[in-house]
C-alpha cells in the first residue's frame, strides 16, 4: 500500500519552467547560442550547472569560458530567476494540486520534495505550500541528479518509508526513470511518458479516487 507521496516540483506543482527558460533565454543569447523549443525542452529537470553546459554546448562555446566564467554566468542567471519566482503566489499552484495535497493531509499520507532544483524551499514558500511537507531533499547533496534513483530513494528515506509504499510524482522522462529506478510507483504528468506506470494527462486528473482507477483498485 501506497503511504507517501514524493513530488516533483517545477511541472508538477508549479510552472516554474516559464520563468527557468526566461532566464536562461537570457544566458543563450548573452553567450551566443540560439535559443530554439528542443534547447527548451531539454532543460527540464536538468541541474543548473548541467543546463548551462549544455546552452553552451548547443552553440558550439563549451570550450569558450573558464570554470569561474561559467559560475558567474549560472549566478547571473539565478539572479534572473529568483526576481521572476519572487512574483509566485498561491495562485500560480497547478490546477487540482491544490486540493491533492489536501486530500492526502487528510488522509494521513506523507509528503516530501523531490526537486532538482536549489531554489524549491523559496517556491515553496511563495506557494504558501511548505507547511504540506516532512522534508525536501537538498539536491546540492546528491551524488547524481535525475535520471539517477537517488533522489527519490531519499525522498522515501525522508518519509522514513520503504519504496514500496511510495508514488513520485513527475513531469520529466528523466524524473520517471528516476523513480523507477528507486523502486517506487511512478506517476507521469503529461506526455511522452511512456516509461510510468501511471499516467495523467495533466495535474487537473490528479486525486486518489483517480489513482485507484488506474491501478484497477
Ligand atoms: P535551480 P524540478 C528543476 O526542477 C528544473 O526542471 C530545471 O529546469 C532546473 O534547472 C533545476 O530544477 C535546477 O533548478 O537552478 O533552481 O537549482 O523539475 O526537478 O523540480
Ligand atoms: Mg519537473
Amino acid at each position: 500500500d501506497i503511504k507517501g507521496f514524493a513530488f516533483d516540483l517545477d511541472g508538477v506543482i508549479a510552472d516554474t519552467a516559464k520563468f527557468h527558460s526566461q532566464a536562461w533565454h537570457q544566458t543563450a543569447t548573452k553567450v551566443g547560442t540560439e535559443w530554439t523549443p528542443e534547447l527548451q525542452e531539454a532543460l527540464k529537470g536538468v541541474s543548473r550547472m548541467d543546463s548551462l553546459e549544455m546552452i553552451l554546448k548547443a552553440g558550439g562555446h563549451e570550450n569558450d569560458y573558464s570554470l569561474a566564467e561559467k559560475e558567474a554566468l549560472a549566478a547571473e542567471k539565478n539572479d534572473n530567476y529568483g526576481k521572476l519566482i519572487a512574483t509566485l503566489t498561491p495562485a500560480d499552484i497547478l490546477p487540482g494540486m491544490q486540493a491533492f495535497l489536501d486530500e492526502l493531509r487528510a488522509g494521513g499520507y506523507q509528503m516530501a520534495l523531490a526537486s532538482a532544483s536549489k531554489n524549491a524551499p523559496k517556491i515553496l514558500k511563495y506557494l504558501g505550500l511548505t507547511d504540506y511537507f516532512v522534508g525536501i531533499v537538498d539536491p546540492a547533496t546528491l551524488h547524481a541528479g535525475k535520471p539517477d534513483p537517488e533522489i527519490f530513494a531519499r525522498a522515501a528515506e525522508v518519509m522514513n518509508l520503504p519504496a514500496d509504499q511510495v508514488a513520485g510524482l513527475e513531469d520529466s522522462a528523466a524524473g520517471i526513470q528516476s523513480i523507477n529506478g528507486a523502486g517506487e510507483l511512478s506517476i507521469g504528468i503529461g506526455d511522452q511518458l511512456s516509461a510510468a506506470t501511471v499516467k495523467f494527462t495533466d495535474t487537473a486528473q490528479v486525486s486518489l479516487a483517480n489513482l485507484r482507477a488506474a491501478l484497477g483498485e
